[in-house]
C-alpha cells in the first residue's frame, strides 16, 4: 500500500493540510478537481473526509479494498470512506467508545451511498456465522425498503432521500453487529400529493403499478397506466432511468427479510392503492357545499382502507367543530374538500412511512438484550436554497444549523479548549459561531418557532400574512432576520412583500411565507381521523389511534415537533465520538468526469470547509498521551528501551530528541505531545515499522536457533 505522502505527487495532496497555502480556497478547489480527475474521490482535512461524487461506478469497494484498509493506521492508506468506518469501528471496540458518523451535503451529493459503503465495511470485516449474518442482512435490506418508501426522483437526484435518517448499529462485546436502531426524521409528505415538473412521487407507487402481478393490481382494482392517477400524473417526469420493476421484488424480498408478514405486506400495498384512488375523487360544488362526483372511487378506497364508505364520504365533505354546548357540523365547499382528500393521503403515507421504521426496529432489535456499543450513521438533508423556499427549507436549514453547532462543539471549540487544558502555546483562531442563529430560531418565546407556534394556536383567523406581521415586528431587531421593511433598497427589489429572510451560517436565504401555516398546523380534520380508527386495516387503525390516544389535546406543530426530535438526536450525537464525510456534488448535471469549480465553490463554503482547514492547520494534526507514545516508539530511543524509569513525559522527551524533531515540530502538553504535521508522525511511524521487522526478524531467528 502505497503510503499518504508517496501517493500525493500523483493526485495532490491527499490531506489539504498540507497544501502550501491552506488559506487559499483556489488551491484547495484545485486540489479536489486534480484528484476528482484522476478518479480520487476522497481526500481528507485532518480527520474529516471531503467525499466528491463520480457519478460513475468506480472500482474501489471490493473485498480487496475492505482488506487493505482493515486495521490500518488512518494516515498510512489513501483516503477512503473505509478508513473513517475502520477508525471508528476500532475506536469502538479498542477503546469503547461509542461512535456516529455524520454525513452531510446537498442534494445529490452522495451522502446515502456513503452510508451503504460504511454499513458494506462493517458487514464485511465482521463475522459471518448464522445471527450475525442474518442480523447484517436485516441491516442492509432496510435500505431498499426505506428507499422505497422515502425516496423519490427530484430534479437534483433521482434517488433522492425524502427524509432524514439515523441509523445506530449494535454490537455485542466481541465486536459483532446484534441489532440496530433507526430514527426517521421530516418525510416530506407534500410529494404524495403533487409533484415538481420533472420529479416523481415516491418510488414506490411506481413499483407497485409496473412490479406487481396481475392479480395484486386485480385486487387492488389498479392498473398499469400511470396517467389514470392523478397523483402521479406529472407528464415532465421521464423515468427510464429508474429500474421499478426490479424495484418491486427487491423491496418484496426486503420486507420478507425484515419478517413484515404477508398480511402486513398487502395491508402495506392496500395503503398504496388506496391513496391512489383517493387521488382521483374529485368534487364540484352545489350552494358552496362539496358533491362527491364519482362515489365509487371512495366506496373503492373505503374498500382497501377498510373502513366504511359511507362514514368516509361525509367526513370528506364536511368537519364537525367541537363548541362549548354542542357539536356542529359544517358542509366543505369544494376547495377545502379537497385540502381535506389532499390532507388524508398525506395523513395516511406519513404515518405508514413511520409504522414501516417502527416494525423495522422491532426486528431489528437484539435477541439477546445484553449490553450493546453502538455506531451512529447519520445520513440526513444538506443545507438548501432553492428557487423558492418554504417552510420545510426552513427546517431542513434549521437542522443544519444544529448540526453546524455540533461540529463547532465537537471539534473547533474543543480542539482550541484542549489546547488552553494542556496549557499548549496556540493561536487563536476566530470562527463564526452560529449559535446565534440557532436562538435566533428555537429560543423560548423569543425565537421564530416560539411566535410561528403563537400564531398558529392564536384564535381568531391567523393567517400567513399575520404570521409574517408578528415575525417582522418581533424579530427585526436581530441581525439575522430581514424583513422586507427591514432590507435595503436593493435587497427589496428582489424580495417580496411576502417573504422574509434569515442569513443562516451558510448564507442568506429568502423564505416564502405562503402555506407556512398550514403546514406548521399540519391539520387533519376530526372527521377524516375518527373515519380512520375505525379501520379495519391493521396498520391504519394503529397508527390513527395511537395518535389520538396519545394527544387528547391538540398535537403539537410540526416545526416544535421537528425541533424537539433534533434536539434529542443532538443529545444522543453529543455523546459519542463523532466522524465527519463531507459531500461534494462536482456539477449540477449529475454527470461523470464533469467538475464544475462554481458548484463546488458554494459547496466548500457552506459545508465550512475553509474554516475547517484553518483550525486544523493552526493546530496539531496527532495528539497522543504521553504513556503511549512512549509505549509505541520507545524501541527508537536507546534511553527509553527497553523501558523508561522516570516519568513518561520525560522519556518522550529524551525520544524526541533521538529523533530530531525540530522546535517547531512539536509541543508537550500537561498529558500529551502535540505533533504540527502528519509528516513527522510519518517518519516516526516509518523509522517504527522499520525496527519492528529487524526486532522481529532477531526474535523469530533466536526461535529457529539461528542466534
Ligand atoms: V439526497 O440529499 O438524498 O437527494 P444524496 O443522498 O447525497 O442525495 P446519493 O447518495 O443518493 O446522494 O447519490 C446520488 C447519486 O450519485 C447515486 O444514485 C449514485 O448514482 C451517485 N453516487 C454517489 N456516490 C457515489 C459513489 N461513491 N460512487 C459512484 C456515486 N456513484
Ligand atoms: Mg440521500
Amino acid at each position: 500500500m502505497e503510503s499518504h505522502l508517496e501517493h500525493r505527487h500523483k493526485v495532490g495532496v491527499a490531506d489539504a493540510v498540507l497544501l502550501e497555502d491552506f488559506t487559499n480556497q483556489d488551491a484547495f478547489i484545485n486540489n479536489l478537481e486534480k484528484r476528482f480527475n484522476k478518479d480520487v474521490i476522497y481526500t481528507y482535512i485532518g480527520p474529516v473526509l471531503v467525499s466528491v461524487n463520480p457519478y460513475k461506478e468506480l472500482d474501489i469497494y471490493s473485498k480487496a479494498d475492505v482488506k487493505s484498509y482493515e486495521r490500518k493506521n488512518f494516515f498510512e492508506v489513501p483516503p477512503h470512506v473505509f478508513a473513517i468506518t475502520d477508525t471508528a469501528y476500532r475506536s469502538l471496540r479498542e477503546e469503547n467508545r461509542e461512535q456516529c458518523i455524520l454525513i452531510s451535503g446537498e442534494s445529490g451529493s452522495g451522502k446515502t451511498e456513503a452510508s451503504k459503503k460504511v454499513l458494506q465495511y462493517i458487514s464485511e470485516v465482521t463475522e459471518r456465522k448464522g445471527e450475525i449474518e442474518k442480523v447484517k442482512d436485516k441491516l442492509i435490506n432496510s435500505n431498499p425498503i426505506l428507499e422505497a418508501f422515502g425516496n423519490a426522483k427530484t430534479n437534483r437526484n433521482v434517488n433522492s432521500s425524502r427524509f432524514g435518517k439515523f441509523m445506530d448499529v449494535q454490537f455485542n462485546f466481541e465486536g459483532n453487529p446484534v441489532g440496530g436502531v433507526i430514527l426517521n426524521y421530516l418525510l416530506e409528505k407534500s410529494r404524495v400529493i403533487s409533484q415538481a415538473p420533472g420529479e416523481r412521487n415516491f418510488h414506490i407507487f411506481y413499483q407497485l403499478l409496473k412490479g406487481s402481478s396481475d392479480e395484486t393490481l386485480f385486487r387492488l382494482s389498479l392498473n398499469r397506466n400511470l396517467e389514470t392517477y392523478k397523483y402521479l400524473s406529472n407528464r415532465k417526469s421521464v423515468d427510464n432511468d429508474i429500474n421499478d420493476v426490479s424495484g418491486y421484488t427487491e423491496v418484496k424480498k426486503a420486507l420478507s427479510t425484515l419478517e413484515f408478514s404477508s398480511d402486513n405486506q398487502n395491508e402495506i400495498f392496500d395503503i398504496i392503492g388506496a391513496i391512489l384512488h383517493l387521488g382521483n375523487v374529485s368534487f364540484s360544488e352545489v350552494e358552496g357545499k362539496a358533491v362527491i362526483l364519482k362515489p365509487d372511487l371512495v366506496d373503492l378506497t373505503a374498500r382497501l382502507l377498510q373502513c366504511d364508505p359511507e362514514k368516509l364520504k361525509l367526513s370528506l365533505t364536511r368537519r364537525t367543530i367541537e363548541t362549548i354546548s354542542d357539536d356542529v357540523k359544517t358542509p366543505l365547499n369544494k376547495e377545502l374538500a379537497y385540502y381535506a382528500r389532499d390532507a388524508l393521503s398525506k395523513a395516511v403515507y406519513d404515518r405508514l412511512f413511520t409504522w414501516l421504521v417502527k416494525k423495522i426496529n422491532n426486528s431489528l432489535a437484539p435477541s439477546n438484550p445484553r449490553k450493546t456499543a453502538v455506531v451512529g450513521i447519520l445520513d440526513i438533508y444538506g443545507f438548501e436554497i432553492l428557487q423558492r423556499n418554504s417552510f420545510e427549507q426552513m427546517c431542513i436549514n434549521f437542522c443544519n444549523e444544529k448540526l453546524q453547532q455540533l461540529f463547532i462543539d465537537l471539534t473547533l471549540r474543543s480542539e482550541q479548549e484542549e489546547y488552553e487544558r494542556e496549557g499548549i502555546h496556540w493561536e487563536h483562531i476566530a470562527y463564526f459561531d452560529n449559535k446565534i442563529i440557532c436562538d435566533l430560531i428555537e429560543e423560548k418565546h423569543r425565537g421564530l418557532i416560539a411566535f410561528m407556534d403563537e400564531e398558529c394556536l392564536r384564535p381568531g383567523d391567523p393567517n400567513d400574512k399575520t404570521l409574517l406581521a408578528k415575525l417582522d415586528k418581533q424579530l427585526s431587531y436581530h441581525n439575522h432576520y430581514i424583513g422586507h421593511a427591514k432590507a435595503d433598497v436593493q435587497l427589496q427589489k428582489v424580495m417580496g412583500r411576502d417573504e422574509f429572510r434569515l442569513i443562516h451560517y451558510a448564507g442568506a436565504v429568502t423564505y416564502n411565507i405562503n402555506t407556512f401555516i398550514e403546514k406548521n398546523n399540519d391539520l387533519l380534520y376530526r372527521d377524516l381521523r375518527e373515519s380512520m380508527c375505525s379501520s379495519s386495516n391493521g396498520i391504519i387503525r394503529s397508527v390513527f389511534l395511537q395518535q389520538e390516544q396519545q394527544s387528547k389535546k391538540r398535537p403539537e406543530t410540526a416545526v416544535t415537533q421537528f425541533k424537539n426530535s433534533l434536539n434529542n438526536l443532538m443529545v444522543i450525537l453529543r455523546d459519542k465520538e463523532p466522524s465527519y464525510i463531507r459531500c461534494i456534488k462536482p456539477n449540477d448535471a449529475q454527470r461523470p468526469s464533469f467538475f464544475d469549480s462554481e458548484i463546488v465553490r458554494n459547496q466548500v463554503t457552506y459545508l465550512g470547509l475553509m474554516e475547517n482547514l484553518r483550525v486544523r492547520r493552526a493546530g496539531f494534526a496527532y495528539r497522543r498521551t504521553y504513556e503511549l507514545f512512549l509505549q509505541r516508539y520507545k524501541c527508537l530511543c536507546k534511553d527509553t528501551w527497553p523501558n523508561f524509569r522516570g516519568n513518561a513525559k520525560d522519556g518522550v522527551q529524551h525520544l524526541v530528541c533521538a529523533l530530531g524533531y525540530e522546535a517547531e515540530e512539536y509541543q508537550m502538553g500537561k498529558t500529551k505531545i502535540f505533533i504540527r504535521h502528519p509528516q513527522t508522525l510519518f517518519r516516526t511511524e516509518d523509522a517504527f515499522q522499520e525496527k519492528k521487522h529487524f526486532v522481529a526478524s532477531i526474535i523469530q531467528a533466536r526461535w529457529k536457533g539461528i542466534l
